[in-house]
């Protein structure tokens, strides 16, 4: 499938995600590519009508792409719930749960995702797997203790690796790095996001366990939600 063929489709799946926004919510909006599109349906709706009592996004290139269409961005700390949370992945299993963080936006996403009434994620096919696999799993880490954190991973056989642009390491919104951790299939997902979880320097990994409710899947035979 080439690239266009494959964004009519993520269009056609974000299109589904943008007619389910329901009038007065307040409405998470992720980042990534299908995302993009997403935002274009958007603007598409509000000006047939929608009307949303408030948008909170999880990067500043998808809070850009809104404000350009004359939406007003609101920060996650100034609404009381989210409604619904629309987000890409990077993979999704076979129990909907994630690997999210590609874009390196995965600590403000998860804390918009947690917070969310509902989450629905947009992907492509490509996406699908049955066991979490196939994509290096990123995870936030303090600077101060990258290195004794990516010693710990190694003595752990994660396989840990700064994620570089420009020959530098990552810093993400938070001035933060990125490990990725190739490991592939994961065995144990919960296993290693308690472990995550209880790693001092980890800010944010990008396992997203029992938080997406619903997937739509942009399939080169159509849509599948
Ligand atoms: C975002 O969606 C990130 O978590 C992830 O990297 C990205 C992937 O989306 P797409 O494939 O649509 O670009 O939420």
């Amino acid at each position: 499938m080439d690239k266009t063929e494959q964004d009519e489709l993520k269009k056609a799946a974000a299109k589904i995600a943008a007619d389910k926004v329901e009038n007065g919510i307040v409405l998470g909006v992720g980042t990534g590519s299908t995302v993009k599109f997403f935002i274009d349906w958007l603007g598409q709706r509000r000006n047939e009508g929608l009307k949303l009592k408030q948008i909170v996004t999880t990067s500043s290139r998808s809070k850009k792409q809104l404000e350009d269409l004359s939406f007003k961005v609101d920060e996650l700390c100034d609404v009381d719930q989210v409604d619904l949370t629309v987000d890409g992945a990077d993979r999704v299993d076979d129990n909907l749960d994630g690997i999210k963080g590609g874009g390196a936006a995965l600590t403000l996403e998860k804390n918009v995702a947690v917070n969310s009434k509902k989450n629905i994620w947009i992907v492509d096919e490509s996406k699908l797997v049955h066991h979490l696999s196939g994509f290096k799993l990123p995870v936030e880490v303090l600077p101060i203790s990258a290195m004794q954190v990516k010693r710990r991973f190694e003595s752990q056989g994660l396989n840990p690796e700064f994620r570089m642009v420009d020959g530098k390491r990552l810093k993400t919104h938070y001035g933060n790095y990125i490990l990725d951790l190739d490991i592939s299939p994961i065995p144990v997902p919960e296993g290693l996001a308690d472990y995550l979880d209880h790693t001092v320097g980890v800010v944010e990994h990008g396992l997203f366990l029992n938080i997406c409710d619903e997937v739509i899947v942009a399939k080169s035979d159509g849509i599948e939600e």
